[in-house]
């Protein structure tokens, strides 16, 4: 790419671990409903939407529902995942997100958020980040969920940046996949196995810089 204009960032796995949270929740609903939820089963919910990933979660269970008890089961839920959210702190960033979005902003590239959750205003609000980006985007702007790349075409547009400016954090296999139909250029963060389809893919974002950025992405 020419110029690297904006980076677009997911929420879950890239700047806090809340899947750590949903599991917990999850794990309760599925305990209710008498069946265990472990959590190489909630790998499969990352980055997935809340339906969705209910739909995962009775699939395992060998269940079926209606969709209006779907619908309350997913609330329920929800309900206990905010209880475990509302009490995050600043600490639960992940290390290198708050240093790479305060180092974008020095060298003149926009931020975004980019994410499925309905519930980041109250995450970004509890570890105090709400103001470090300039646009944000999630499950309550956009219904239509990754790998669909609705979600970072409304960052990108929010931004008033083409696509082609813009570099995408994920660390979901269908946020990746939701970028790519963007046309964004992508940082996978986690598994390489996983992320085989990102341009790069690093552990964390421990010591990653603009510098870095430029290094891995201009006229390549
Ligand atoms: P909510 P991300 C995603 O966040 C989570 O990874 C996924 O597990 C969750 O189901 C989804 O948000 C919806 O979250 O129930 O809070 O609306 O990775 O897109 O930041
Ligand atoms: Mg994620």
């Amino acid at each position: 790419m020419e110029q690297i204009k904006a980076c677009i960032f997911d929420l879950d796995g890239v700047v806090v671990d809340t899947a750590k949270y949903h599991y917990l929740a999850w794990k309760r609903l599925a305990q209710e409903l008498g069946f265990e939820f472990t959590e190489q089963h909630n790998e499969r919910l990352k980055g997935v939407s809340r339906m969705r990933s209910l739909e995962i979660l009775l699939e395992v269970g060998g269940l079926t529902f209606p969709v209006n008890k779907m619908e309350e089961m997913a609330a329920k839920k929800n309900a206990w995942y905010v209880e475990y959210i509302q009490k995050m702190t600043p600490e639960e960033i992940l290390p290198g997100a708050k240093e790479l979005l305060e180092k974008l902003r020095t060298n003149g590239v926009k931020t975004a958020l980019g994410s499925a959750s309905k519930n980041s205003p109250l995450i970004l609000e509890r570890i105090g980040l709400k103001n470090h980006f300039d646009a944000i985007c999630d499950g309550n702007s956009v219904t239509v969920a990754k790998p669909a790349p609705d979600i970072f075409l409304a960052a990108a547009k929010a931004l008033n940046i083409s696509a082609e400016y813009c570099i995408v954090f994920e660390d979901a296999e269908a946020g990746i996949e939701a970028a790519i139909n963007a046309g964004m250029q992508t940082v996978g963060i986690g598994n390489p196995q996983i992320l085989s389809r990102a341009n790069v893919v690093v552990p964390n974002l421990i010591g990653f810089t603009y510098n870095k950025l430029v290094e891995l992405f201009i006229n390549k």
